[in-house]
């Protein structure tokens, strides 16, 4: 203090702009992959990071605090605490168990919806404001859970859902077309998982529908190749965990992208999972993805897609699926 006193002659006190201040909870390679992507897009003042394990965390909030001179300046801290995490504009939820080789993302459910009980009443407490984005899997169920725990409006609870399926799709048709993957306009809606739904009806490049040049496109009787696209989507994550343990690259930056729309109140449509009950028909009780509009208020909107016949009844069969499992749930 006295040096500081000695080395700058003060002209005004305290500061007036407000924090930005965003928490992630669980500091595996998921949460930290989200972390780095948000700090590399400059979007918080304040980057808090929760865990159980107290060491790892002490270890990855000093090892980010080592980069800051190539960050913004951001105020990095980390502790089991969540007073720690206060008046967060927004939680990324990241903490809990991960699938193991060939285990599909539903069998997990149990055992996070155990850690979600700990993790979002406090959540709550702390930040009764925050918008909470779940990733944990099986992150649709993941997401309906954290919205009942947390008594959140409907709007501030989503989770990341089919936007990283949809980035998959959008590169493995890209690379087909050679072009960039933004300007392949395409999504896949329902459970991010096993169920997932391709929409090949809406799938266009510079506003030229794939199915106007060929109708079929996508399924066994269309074109040669273009019926294997889903399911090298949906195999791409268990690829990933067989080749090297884990996904988090790609899921890090595809949640760092819905923490700018909300932030920045960008209004941008990605599919993210949240309550959809009543939209397109869907009668369960249940969060899936839709493509959703996000703004600072979360999601603000949803977007009734037009589904054809196949696709319509594929999303009720997905989310049918989610319901099924999510009755089953001991909470
Ligand atoms: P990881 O590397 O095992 O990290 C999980 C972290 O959660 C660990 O550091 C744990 O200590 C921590 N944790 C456990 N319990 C608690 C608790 N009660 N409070 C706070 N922290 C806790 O797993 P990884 O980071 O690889 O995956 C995390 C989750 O993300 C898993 O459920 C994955 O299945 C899921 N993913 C979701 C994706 C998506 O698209 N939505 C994509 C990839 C992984």
């Amino acid at each position: 203090e006295t040096i500081r006193k000695r080395l700058f002659s003060q002209v005004c006190d305290g500061e007036s702009k407000p924090p930005c201040k965003v928490t992630v909870v669980g500091v595996g390679s998921v949460g930290m992959a989200c972390s780095i992507s948000i700090l590399l897009k400059h979007l918080a003042t304040d980057l808090i990071l929760v865990d159980v394990i107290e060491d790892k965390l002490k270890g990855e909030v000093l090892d980010l605090n080592h980069g800051n001179l190539f960050l913004s300046n951001v105020h990095i801290d980390g502790g089991k605490d969540y007073a720690l995490s206060a008046g967060s504009k927004i939680v990324v939820v990241t903490a809990g168990a991960r699938q193991q080789v060939g285990e599909s993302r539903l069998s997990l459910v149990q055992r996070n919806v155990n850690i979600f009980k700990h993790i979002i009443p406090k959540i709550a407490e702390h930040s009764p404001d925050a918008i909470i984005i779940v990733v944990s899997n099986p992150v649709d169920l993941m997401t309906f859970v954290a919205w009942k725990l947390s008594g959140f409006p409907r709007h501030r609870v989503l989770g990341t859902g089919t936007n990283l399926d949809s980035a998959r799709f959008r590169h493995i048709i890209s690379t087909r077309l050679k072009v960039s993957p933004s300007s392949v306009h395409a999504c896949i809606v329902g459970e991010h998982g096993d169920s997932s739904v391709p929409l090949w009806s809406c799938v266009s490049v510079s506003g030229r529908s794939l199915t106007s040049i060929e109708p079929n496109i996508g399924k066994p009787d269309g074109p040669k190749g273009w019926d294997k696209v889903h399911k090298e989507v949906v195999d791409g994550a268990y690829d990933v965990i067989r080749l090297k343990g884990y996904t988090n690259w790609a899921i890090g930056l595809s949640c760092a992208e819905m923490v700018e729309s909300i932030l920045k109140n960008k209004h941008r449509i990605m599919p993210v999972s949240c309550f959809v009950k009543g939209v397109v028909g869907i009668k369960e009780d249940v969060c899936l993805s839709l493509p959703c509009v996000l703004n600072a208020s979360g999601v603000s909107s949803v977007v009734e897609v037009s589904l054809n016949k196949d696709e319509k009844s594929a999303l009720d069969k997905s989310a049918s699926l989610i319901s099924e499992v999510q009755a089953g749930l001991k909470w």
